[in-house]
């Protein structure tokens, strides 16, 4: 890693709210590459992943977190408690929230969870595209006046506003070196990525439980000159998920595959052939060694 030139910045922020408020979707517009996987569904982000922006002026890296839910059972307080230790490790907090919608009990025990944080938090309202009248703004703006908190305003969809933020991101950073080679955009490896790419098809292309049920494993990478084959095996944990995944005719896993590979195409910028198969793994979930296999922390 290079030195970094005088008075250059650096830190972590982290990225933290509500499931499906647009975390991940601004980590990726500000990386400027898709390194997280993004859907209407929560739970989408499973592990904690880092994305890596590098300016001549600072590097960010970016922590980006799964949405803390309100814990109703022991996986949630586990959730809180990861929550927690994200927020304590990072040097600055940046707090999406989705400001198409109402301020609710979820923000608001989120914002508690922060109340007690030493470093500079802001408050981003997202979505801002979606935003219909009356304005939803002010019970935010009121939110981080009583904090004390920064209010940034953008869309990670459409990238408008999302420029002032990352200003408002760096003026909080300290002085610092480089803690990543400023060409790298994500701590996690090319492999882990594709298995993610493969299971945003999934949560796009199938419903209920499916998604929740499913565990990638990229069982082998074969490089030839002209082409990288992939070959995945996408594990379930019930016989009727995996009836699903296949489809009538093996349309549905047709389907996901090639929607898959030109994501993967885009990732390692070359020719994919990609080849699919689901397996049965019962109560994967619920199995530590199955858990780290499949590439989450545990
Ligand atoms: P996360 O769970 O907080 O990481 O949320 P995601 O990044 O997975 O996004 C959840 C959903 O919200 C996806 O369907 C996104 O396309 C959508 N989304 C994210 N940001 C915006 C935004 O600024 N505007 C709109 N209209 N939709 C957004
Ligand atoms: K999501
Ligand atoms: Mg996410």
């Amino acid at each position: 890693i290079p030195m970094a030139p005088e008075g250059y910045r650096s830190g972590f922020v982290g990225i933290i709210g509500r499931p499906n408020v647009g975390k991940s979707t601004l980590m990726n517009f500000l990386v400027g590459q898709k390194v997280a996987i993004t859907s209407p569904v929560a739970q989408t982000t499973r592990n904690r992943l880092r994305g890596i922006l590098t300016t001549p002026e600072a590097q960010i890296i970016f922590v980006d977190t799964p949405g803390i839910h309100k814990p109703h059972h022991q996986l949630g307080e586990v959730l809180v408690k990861n929550a927690q230790s994200a927020i304590a490790s990072v040097d600055v907090v940046l707090f999406v929230v989705d400001c198409s919608v109402e301020l609710g009990g979820g923000d608001r025990f989120i914002a508690n969870l922060l109340t007690h944080t030493h470093c500079p938090v802001i408050l981003g309202l997202n979505k801002a595209d979606q935003q219909g009248y009356p304005s939803l703004d002010q019970d935010y703006i009121d939110l981080a006046q009583a904090q004390g908190w920064t209010v940034a305003k953008f869309s990670a969809l459409t990238g408008d506003g999302v420029e002032p933020l990352q200003t408002a991101l760096i003026e909080n950073l300290e002085p610092g070196p480089y803690y990543y080679p400023p060409d790298l955009v994500t701590d996690q490896p090319e492999r882990f990525i594709m298995g993610e790419l493969i299971r945003e098809q999934i949560l796009l292309h199938t419903r209920e439980e499916v998604p929740h049920s499913v565990a990638i494993a990229i069982e082998r990478i074969q490089e030839e000159p002209t082409i990288t084959r992939v070959f995945a095996a996408i594990n379930v944990e019930r016989p009727s998920q995996k009836g699903i995944l296949i489809g009538k005719g093996a349309t549905m896993l047709k389907t996901i595959g090639i929607a898959a590979r030109e994501q993967i195409q885009k990732l390692i910028e070359g020719k994919v052939h990609l080849e699919l198969f689901v397996k049965v793994q019962p109560k994967w979930r619920q199995s530590r060694t199955r858990l780290a296999e499949f590439g989450y922390r545990i």
